[in-house]
C-alpha cells in the first residue's frame, strides 16, 4: 500500500488488507478496472481523513473520489460506483438473480462475520502472532518494524471480544456454528466447480459480499487457510479470480436461471439469518415507538436471540441489519410486473419460504448514519 505521500489523482481506498469489508471495495475497483491507490489507515490518517469523513467513526473502508468526496461503507462504496461506471455491470438484468446477488450480499456482509470472527479470534494459538503483525503494521507505520506488532495489541483487545460480546459465539454454540461454516465451504467449492461466479461468467453484487470474509479472514489467518481452504481448490481458483482484473468477461446464465447448487446455501439462510433479520425488523420498530423523536438509529440496540445451525445464541441488535435486507426487498418492489410471480413460482419449487415482509418503519443508510427514511 502507498504511503499518504505518494498519492497521485484517482480513488483513494483507505482500509487494510485484513479489513473484510475493505477487500470487498478492492476487489470491486480491481473488476472494473478502476485505477486507485490503496491508503493503509494509520492513527493519523484515522484522526484526519476518516473520523471527519465520518462525523467521528473510526471505520474503514472509505473511498475518497476524484472529486474529493469520501464514501463509507462498501455497499454504497459500490452503488455509487456503479451509477458512475457503467461497464461490466455487477446488477443482473432480471428480479431472480437480482434477489438472490443481494440475498448472496446479505449473507457476505451480514451473516458471515460468525465464521470471519470465530475462526480469527477464538484459534488465537495459530493466529495471534499474523494478527498482532497485520494490525500493528497499519497502526504504527512509525515505528520501527520488529516493533510494530505492539501496535496490534489495543486493536486486538478491541476485535478480539466481537465473537463473544458482539455476536454471543459460545462453547455452545461454536460447534454447530462451525458444522456450518464447512458445509457452506463445501457447497461453494461445489458451485465453484461447476461456474465461475455465483450467477454464471461474471460476478454480481454477491460475489464481492461473499469475498470480504472468505479473503481477509478464512483465507488469510492461519488457522482457517489450512484448515478450511486450501483443501477447496475451485472455492481457491474464485478467490484468484476476484482479486483480479479479468480480460474478458463472461455472460449472467440465460433466462435468469439460478444455479441448483445455490439453493441449499439459500435454505440455510431463510431458516437462520431471516429469522435473526425479522427479530432486528420487531425491535428496530419498537425503538422507533418509543423514541418517536429520533431521526436516526443506534448502532445497536439491546440484544436478541438467534439461531445457527440448531444452536441458540444472544447477540448484539443491529438495525443496519434490516437496511441491508431492505436492499433484498428493492428490485422486488421496483421490477416488472410479470417478474415478482416468477420469482414466488420459483421459490416454491425450491421449497425456500421467503416472504418479504416490509419494514414498519424503513430506513436509509447515508452519511455513516441509518436514518429514518421518513425523517430525510
Ligand atoms: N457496513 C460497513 C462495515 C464496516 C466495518 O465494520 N468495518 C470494520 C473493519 S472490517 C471496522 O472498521 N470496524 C470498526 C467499528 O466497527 O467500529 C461496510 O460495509 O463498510
Amino acid at each position: 500500500m502507498n504511503s499518504i505521500h505518494e498519492l497521485d489523482n484517482g480513488y483513494y481506498l483507505y482500509g487494510s488488507p485484513v479489513s473484510y469489508y475493505t477487500v470487498k471495495v478492492r476487489s470491486y475497483l480491481r473488476y472494473k478496472g478502476l485505477p486507485f491507490n490503496q491508503v493503509q489507515v494509520s492513527e493519523k490518517v484515522a484522526n484526519d481523513i476518516i473520523k471527519p469523513a465520518t462525523g467521528g467513526w473510526r471505520v474503514v473502508p472509505v473511498l475518497k473520489t476524484p472529486q474529493g468526496d469520501y464514501i463509507q461503507d462498501s455497499s454504497i462504496i459500490l452503488d455509487e460506483l456503479e451509477s458512475v461506471h457503467k461497464d461490466r455491470s455487477i446488477t443482473p438484468p432480471d428480479l431472480k438473480q437480482q434477489v438472490v446477488s443481494s440475498l448472496f450480499e446479505l449473507l457476505g456482509d451480514d451473516w458471515l462475520v460468525y465464521p470471519a470472527m470465530h475462526y480469527r479470534w477464538n484459534y488465537k494459538r495459530y493466529n495471534l502472532s499474523y494478527i498482532l503483525n497485520a494490525f500493528g503494521r497499519n497502526r504504527k507505520t512509525h515505528w520501527p518494524k520488529a516493533m510494530r506488532w505492539l501496535g496490534g495489541i489495543k486493536p486486538a483487545l478491541k476485535f478480539g471480544s466481537v465473537p463473544r460480546f458482539m455476536l454471543g459465539i459460545s462453547k455452545s454454540n461454536a460447534p454447530a456454528l462451525e458444522a456450518w461454516t464447512q458445509q457452506l465451504l463445501d457447497q461453494l467449492d461445489c458451485h465453484f466447480s461447476q461456474h465461475d461466479y455465483l450467477l454464471g461468467g461474471r460476478p454480481c453484487y454477491g460475489d464481492f459480499s461473499l469475498y470480504g470474509p472468505l479473503h481477509a479472514h478464512l483465507a488469510l489467518d492461519p488457522y482457517p487457510r489450512d484448515h478450511l481452504i486450501q483443501p477447496k481448490k475451485h472455492l481457491l481458483a474464485w478467490l484468484e479470480r476476484m482479486n483480479e482484473t479479468p480480460e474478458n468477461i463472461g455472460e449472467w446464465l440465460p433466462g435468469d436461471a439460478v444455479p441448483e447448487t445455490l439453493v441449499p446455501i439459500l435454505h440455510w439462510q431463510f431458516r437462520d439469518q431471516l429469522h435473526y433479520i425479522h427479530q432486528v425488523m420487531d425491535k428496530t420498530t419498537d425503538w422507533i415507538k418509543t423514541h418517536p423523536e429520533a431521526n436516526t438509529l443506534p448502532r445497536f440496540i439491546g440484544k436478541v436471540d438467534y439461531r445457527i445451525n440448531g444452536a441458540d445464541g444472544k447477540r448484539l441488535c443491529t438495525p443496519y441489519s434490516q437496511w441491508m435486507y431492505e436492499r433484498v426487498l428493492e428490485p422486488i418492489e421496483s421490477a416488472d410486473a410479470y417478474q415478482p410471480g416468477e420469482l414466488t413460482r420459483w421459490l416454491n419449487s425450491q421449497n425456500l419460504p421467503f416472504k418479504p415482509i416490509q419494514p414498519n418503519y424503513p430506513t436509509v443508510f447515508q452519511r455513516s448514519r441509518l436514518w429514518r427514511r421518513d425523517r430525510l
